[in-house]
């Protein structure tokens, strides 16, 4: 293979390349002074959380954690630039429409409440008394607050999510389209099913412990930074680390790690993988059930040879439901179906399954490789069926880790940021709050999509996030939301979403977490989060807040509240002035939150129970229950090599330098592409197969069926270590090609991860 273009492999991911890169960013970010002060907070029982990842903090949170890229979501938070009215007045919104989203972040935090004036295509200051009482009076003039829908990004606390659900529902819907919708929900509703928790079962101590740690569709080194740490840890004390990946990602290969001072210094560092194996797009499904079946191989040899089980069979038959169904299935599935699906040899998964049989205590890790395809759910099922084999859940050392995104996507849902919440929390909510609260399911973020095109939907209020970038089929997005009535944007920078305004728009400023959060007494609020590990614990800000007009996302949410559905059921002030008295009300309708504000105040917060952990099984069976789909009749992958060629399967990831669709650079260092992001890694004998040089630039075009034209326009061909047929490129730029109408089954997540494209030459038009 030609490697003149494949990231130079020498180097690890982290060590020095990550500290000088986060020099860079602090000098970039505006923030090079305060910015020493404020990392020492992150993540430190008194400071904040840091913003940037869903992963657990160790037990002993007392030694700053160092992570890149929790330096550059802390930095770019804390930035000195501002977003002034200045800045609105200078460019009408259609000029700033043209800006990249990289360019658009570069102006910092936003200072004012503003409002569109359509006269002057721009958005103006705007007290925020009458913003709240226009947006009050927008809503409470629609047919039904059904018509309205309440996204939310998940960095909002336990705090802002829960009041934010709660006038929701008091207003009278439960329209929360939730980013959750486009990330793990597919983890969610799998786990649910067959261990009766949608939350991993694993403590971050029990990566001491493990044998073996199984990752799969997940780029650590970039996105959870702190993961490397540990799977270091476990790599050197010798624990296994298999992981599935269609790329080669560098931070999974080797990592050198800043806080080791002697590997700093030797220059070393420590091999991550010692299997790495790289499936087809979507097909891990096929690689997990090709495991299970040698591990049932191995199991039929053992008996044969009067040698111990290698099944648990107190566990499967004490804990597990159905599962013969599943062997039978497993048996039904041949060899040559499951190497055509994973793209895999028999020969590479049977070394995978000899890892998982000589280990005792298993890991399992898996983020958005898996989670945004047609069968997420039903990959998921296969994982948590393969652990169950040998009894791999709900002991030390093993277990499911679906490892969060945003920092606090997890909490959120906690607190009831849910579009079909379970009725339990409804009744909860009726009997303490006194209520009529809404029955019917609400919007996920597909659906709220739908209702806006057709009409039906008339208001979009967004608690963060940039909804149009993050979504599918960027350009109907955009048209849905310039059709509204309203749209409310809380937000600590500006980003299109913003610029898509509809009849009444607003951008309502709010503190970050990295801010002091001062109530009327002039005392400091805490917020909460709850981490990948169920661990929730207290963040407060130490920095002076970017504006002094700008307000905490609780106090914006109160007012809109007050100003929609009046102050008769909740009190919603004096929530907004103190946040014990949300944690209180917390305490009151949701499990598990005994001595919520007590608990919290500890060092390391406290850890929500989860049943499954303890072997207690709340499914319908009571038991751990197998399922027994068969693979998919067909992957993407498997499509596009079908027909005439020329076709690819397409997944869309995030690069070094971004946190989701906030841009912070144009470089992707552990994948050697410097200052530019419209990029396509393809296999050097794809590019030969279709007579293409390295470098040259093509449009991408989208080739789902349904008439619709998708094109994504001016992309350089980027050789890479990726199998062939399988193509990858950056999310948002590429958000053009994925199509609202392909959904994953049950879990209803945009398959971000399979799509089907071809390639147009630049001069053929
Ligand atoms: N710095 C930073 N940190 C972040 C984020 C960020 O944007 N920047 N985003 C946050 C959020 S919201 C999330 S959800 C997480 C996302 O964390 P990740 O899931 O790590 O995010 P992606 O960049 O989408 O990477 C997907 C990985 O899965 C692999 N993959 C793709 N398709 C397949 C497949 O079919 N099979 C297998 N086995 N692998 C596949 C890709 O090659 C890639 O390595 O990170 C969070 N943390
Ligand atoms: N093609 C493709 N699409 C994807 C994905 C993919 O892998 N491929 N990944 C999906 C995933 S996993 C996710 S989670 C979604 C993410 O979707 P979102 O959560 O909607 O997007 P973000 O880019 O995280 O939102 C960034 C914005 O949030 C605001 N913000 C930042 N901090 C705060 C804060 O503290 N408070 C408030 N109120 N606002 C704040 C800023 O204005 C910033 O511009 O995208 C999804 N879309
Ligand atoms: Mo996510």
């Amino acid at each position: 293979m030609d490697t003149k273009f494949i990231g130079k492999k020498s180097a690890a991911a982290g060590g020095w390349g990550a500290l000088k890169s986060c020099g860079k960013q602090l000098l970039q970010s505006g923030m090079p002074i305060s910015g020493a002060r404020t990392m020492l907070k992150a993540n430190q029982p008194d400071g904040f959380d840091c913003p940037g990842c869903a992963w657990g903090d160790p037990e002993h949170g007392s030694s700053f954690e160092f992570c890149e890229n929790g330096v550059k979501a802390v930095a770019w938070e804390a930035t000195e630039k501002r977003a002034t009215p200045a800045f609105f007045a200078e460019k009408t919104v259609s000029e700033l429409r043209r800006l990249t989203d990289y360019e658009l972040e570069l102006n910092g935090r936003l200072t004012h409440p503003m409002r569109y004036d359509a006269a002057s295509d721009r958005y103006l200051p705007v007290a925020w008394e009458d913003a709240f009482a226009e947006i009050g009076s927008i809503l409470t003039r629609l047919d039904t607050p059904n018509r309205a829908e309440f996204y939310t990004s998940g960095r909002a606390s336990n705090e802002a999510a829960f009041l934010y659900q709660l006038f929701v529902r008091v207003y009278g819907t439960n329209n929360f389209p939730d980013c959750s919708n486009m990330c793990h929900e597919a983890s969610g509703i799998a786990m649910r099913q067959a261990i009766g928790v949608g939350k991993g079962t694993v403590l971050l101590e029990d990566f001491e412990e493990a044998d073996a740690i199984f990752v799969i569709g997940q780029n650590p080194g970039t996105n959870h930074p702190r993961m490397l740490g540990d799977l270091r840890r476990a790599a050197i004390r010798g624990a296994r680390v298999v992981v599935f990946n269609p790329i080669r990602e560098r931070g999974l290969e080797r990592f050198s790690d800043p806080q080791d001072k002697m590997e700093m210094l030797r220059g070393g560092s420590t091999d991550i993988a010692s299997l790495y194996l790289q499936p087809q797009l979507g097909g891990d499904m096929a690689a997990v059930r090709g495991m299970a079946k040698a591990v049932l191989a191995a199991e039929d040899r053992a008996v044969a040879a009067g040698l111990p089980a290698v099944l648990d069979h107190a566990f499967l038959t004490e804990h597990c439901a159905d599962f013969q169904a599943y062997r039978a299935a497993v048996e039904a599935t041949g060899w040559a179906e499951i190497e055509d699906q994973s793209g895999l040899s028999r020969q590479e998964i049977e070394r995978a399954a000899d890892v998982y049989i000589t280990a005792e205590r298993v890991i399992c890790t898996w983020a958005m490789g898996v989670t945004q395809h047609l069968h997420s759910v039903a990959t998921i099922r296969e994982i948590a069926n393969f652990m169950f084999l040998r009894g791999n859940i709900g002991k030390p050392g093993a277990g499911l880790c679906p490892v969060r995104g945003h920092s606090n996507v997890q909490g959120d849902r906690t607190v009831g940021i849910n579009e079909k919440p379970e009725d339990d929390f409804l009744d909860a909510l009726e009997k303490h709050f006194r209520f009529a609260v809404p029955r019917e399911h609400g919007h996920n973020v597909l659906a709220a999509i739908g209702a806006m095109l057709d009409g039906s939907a008339e208001a979009f209020i967004g608690l963060g996030g940039n909804f149009a970038r993050a979504t599918p089929d960027s350009a109907l997005v955009e048209m849905a939301l310039r059709q509204l009535k309203l749209t409310v944007h809380i937000a600590t920078k500006p980003n299109h979403s913003h610029l898509m305004p509809g009849e009444a728009a607003f951008i309502l400023p709010c503190l970050g977490r990295t801010e002091m959060d001062l109530n009327e007494a002039g005392n400091s609020q805490l917020v909460s989060v709850e981490d990948s590990m169920s661990m929730v614990h207290g963040s407060a800000g130490i920095n002076r807040p970017a504006s002094p007009h700008i307000l905490s996302e609780v106090a914006i949410i109160a007012g809109i509240a007050e100003a929609t559905v009046g102050s008769t059921v909740v009190d919603w002030a004096e929530l907004a002035d103190d946040y014990d008295l949300i944690r209180d009300h917390i305490e009151a309708t949701i499990p598990d939150f005994e001595n919520y504000n007590a608990r919290l105040r500890k060092p390391r917060g406290f850890h929500l129970r989860n049943a499954a952990r303890h072997r207690e099984w709340q499914t319908p069976t009571g038991k751990a229950s197998f399922s027994s789909e068969a693979l998919p009749d067909e992957t993407v992958h498997q499509r596009a090599r079908k027909g005439e060629g020329g076709r690819f399967a397409l997944q869309t990831f995030r690069s070094h330098d971004q946190y989701n669709t906030t841009v912070y650079g144009l470089d992707d260092r552990y994948r050697g592409v410097y200052g530019e992001r419209q990029v396509i890694f393809i296999h050097p004998d794809d590019l030969k197969a279709m007579n293409a040089e390295a470098g040259e630039r093509i449009d991408v075009v989208g080739e789902h069926d349904d008439g619709i034209e998708r094109v994504a326009e001016d992309f350089r061909l980027v050789p890479y270590d990726i199998p062939r047929g399988s193509i990858a490129g950056y999310y948002p730029e590429l958000n053009v090609l994925v199509p609202l109408a392909s959904a994953g089954k049950e879990s209803d997540t945009p398959t971000s991860k399979s799509i089907m494209v071809s390639f147009r030459g630049r001069n053929a038009a």
